[in-house]
């Protein structure tokens, strides 16, 4: 690609159903907790997300894989969907409950951002702990690329944009130039200013200080990290698999997947 890519940050979920994703490349952010909670459980070596709109739509796809394979996951409100098998804290997803299985996951607002998200031509799933390797992700699809924060229920969410914005710094980084728009420029000013201070974000930000009063301070603590991960998610046809950095078991598991077994 000769011209410089394009870069927009989608900063609130209003913004997603106008999105032209058409050839372009998407990262989906949802800080706390649903990106975060996507890197850890394809860290713990799970076989697949499916991002589901609500509970009838996640019994719905839990139905269509064969039975015991598949986990409901989720939240509404930070709390775990009664009858579920797990919540949306990171700290949750380890290989003894999440190796091998299909994660069906439906979130108050981060499984919506993943749903556009898989509209476009290539997606995957950002956080402050992959944030890296999510960048370089991005910059290797040579595409224009989106990036979508999910927010807190239409609104923007603190934590989201200054992902974004970091993103895009260690993109400009690594590629010399990008074309911003107006939206991307501000996420990135966001993020220089809280990238040395992350732990100010749960404090500082609205949800953080929800969580803190659930008394989810370990979670904070597992979000608010800077690239301590070098797990990419990808989507494949709207659902998420374990990309680049993934684990070996993982790795051998998606291959099996894609020759049919
Ligand atoms: O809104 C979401 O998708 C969640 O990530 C929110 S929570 O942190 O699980 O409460």
């Amino acid at each position: 690609m000769n011209r410089s890519r394009r870069v927009h940050v989608a900063l609130t979920p209003a913004d997603f159903p106008g999105l032209a994703l058409d050839g372009r490349a998407a990262l989906v952010v949802d800080v706390l907790r649903a990106t975060t909670t996507v890197v850890a459980a394809c860290a713990a070596g799970c076989a697949r997300i499916v991002p589901v709109a609500d509970r009838d739509a996640a019994l719905a796809a839990a139905a269509r894989y064969p039975s015991g394979e598949a986990l409901l996951a989720g939240e509404r409100g930070g709390r775990t969907l009664t009858g579920f098998h797990l919540g949306n804290s990171p700290l949750e997803y380890v290989p003894e409950r999440v190796a091998g299985r299909t994660v069906i996951f439906t979130t108050t607002n981060g499984t919506e951002a993943m749903l556009h998200a898989g509209r476009a031509a290539a997606a995957a799933a950002a956080a402050l702990v992959n944030v890296n390797a999510a960048a370089r992700w991005a910059l290797e699809q040579e595409r224009d690329l989106t990036v979508l924060c999910a927010g807190e229920r239409g609104a923007l969410s603190l934590e989201d944009a200054v992902c974004a914005g970091i993103l895009v710094e260690r993109m400009l980084a690594e590629a010399g130039a990008l074309e911003l728009t107006d939206a991307a420029l501000a996420a990135l000013r966001l993020g220089e200013h809280y990238a040395e201070r992350l732990d100010r974000l749960g404090l500082e930000s609205a949800w953080g200080r929800n969580l803190a009063r659930q008394g989810r301070a370990v979670d904070l603590d597992a979000c608010l990290r800077l690239a301590t991960s070098a797990l990419v998610p990808i989507f494949e046809a709207g659902i998420i698999v374990p990309g680049p950095g993934a684990p070996p078991a993982a790795v051998a598991r998606a291959a099996q997947r894609e020759g049919g077994g």
